[in-house]
């Protein structure tokens, strides 16, 4: 999954893909090289950010999906407002990708579920600016996955078939460095919910923390490293900037459990 955030302040790439024609540009260049999705995003989730009204996020993802859809480019839509999700998806994007796992928005599963389509539940406990004071658990893998298996619940009780259910831990989303890191030990542990599993770990701050401070350009390696682990471990899929480094990552991750590099 390529990420496309048409956003002034995303921590990575916010201000790069605020012309339509730039993030057209970019999502069908990443879809070219090789990503099977392009993640469209309206509004930033960095730490601290502040929030956009409904209209602006969807004004600033609804055109931009619509020509990624024109060219055959299969759109996921980051958003945690069934608004926003609904301009999406009549915009053509495919699947939604929750960060708040249905959780922001009461709305949001209907919306969903009516449109039948794959939805992304993120563990979440907060908007951004508050997101760090919620960082506490008592064995975070577990409370994730307790947490993650009511948004599940919630889901489904919506309507929300259980075949379109695709799980994320959140790393960076009340959660510190050490938090993150457990997660992707324990990645087995979400697995075992039985849903397929997304990665979120590029360029984020605790791979710049384990690598001596790195910005967040040099965060590029341990970004395809962790997808090479993740795909290894049993990920459905990473959530990349650079498409291309990832790609190689899980193709060496894929042939070396295959125990063959051919198809
Ligand atoms: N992280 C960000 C935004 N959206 N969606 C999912 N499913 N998982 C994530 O980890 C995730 C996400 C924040 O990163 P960005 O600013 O680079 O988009």
């Amino acid at each position: 999954m390529g990420v496309l955030n048409v956003t002034p302040d995303s921590f990575s790439d916010g201000g790069r893909y605020l012309d339509v024609a730039d993030a057209v540009a970019h999502g069908v260049a990443m879809f070219r090289r090789g990503a099977d999705l392009v993640d469209v995003g309206g509004e930033s989730t960095r730490p601290g950010a502040s929030r956009v009204s409904a209209p602006v996020e969807a004004a600033r993802v609804a055109p931009v999906i619509r020509a990624l859809v024109a060219q055959d480019v299969p759109v996921s839509v980051d958003t945690t407002r069934a608004e926003v999700a609904s301009a999406a998806l009549e915009a053509g994007a495919s699947i939604v990708n929750d960060v708040s796992g249905g959780l922001a928005d009461p709305a949001m599963a209907s919306v969903v579920a009516s449109a039948g389509v794959p939805y992304v539940l993120m563990h979440w406990r907060g908007h951004s600016r508050q997101m760090d004071r919620l960082a506490v658990y008592d064995d975070v893998v577990r409370d994730v996955r307790d947490e993650l298996s009511r948004q599940v619940d919630a889901a489904l009780a919506a309507g929300v078939s259980s075949d379109d259910i695709i799980l994320d831990p959140g790393l960076g989303f009340a959660k510190d460095a050490t938090h993150n890191w457990q997660l992707l030990n324990g990645l087995d542990v979400l697995l075992d919910l039985g849903f397929p599993v997304l990665v979120g770990a590029s360029r984020k701050r605790f791979l710049g923390t384990l690598l001596g401070d790195r910005n967040p350009d040099g965060r590029e390696n341990a970004t395809a490293a962790v997808s090479a682990l993740a795909a290894f471990a049993g990920a459905w899929g990473v959530r990349v900037h650079d498409v291309d480094r990832s790609l190689d990552a899980v193709a060496v991750a894929r042939a070396w459990r295959r125990g063959q590099g051919h198809d």
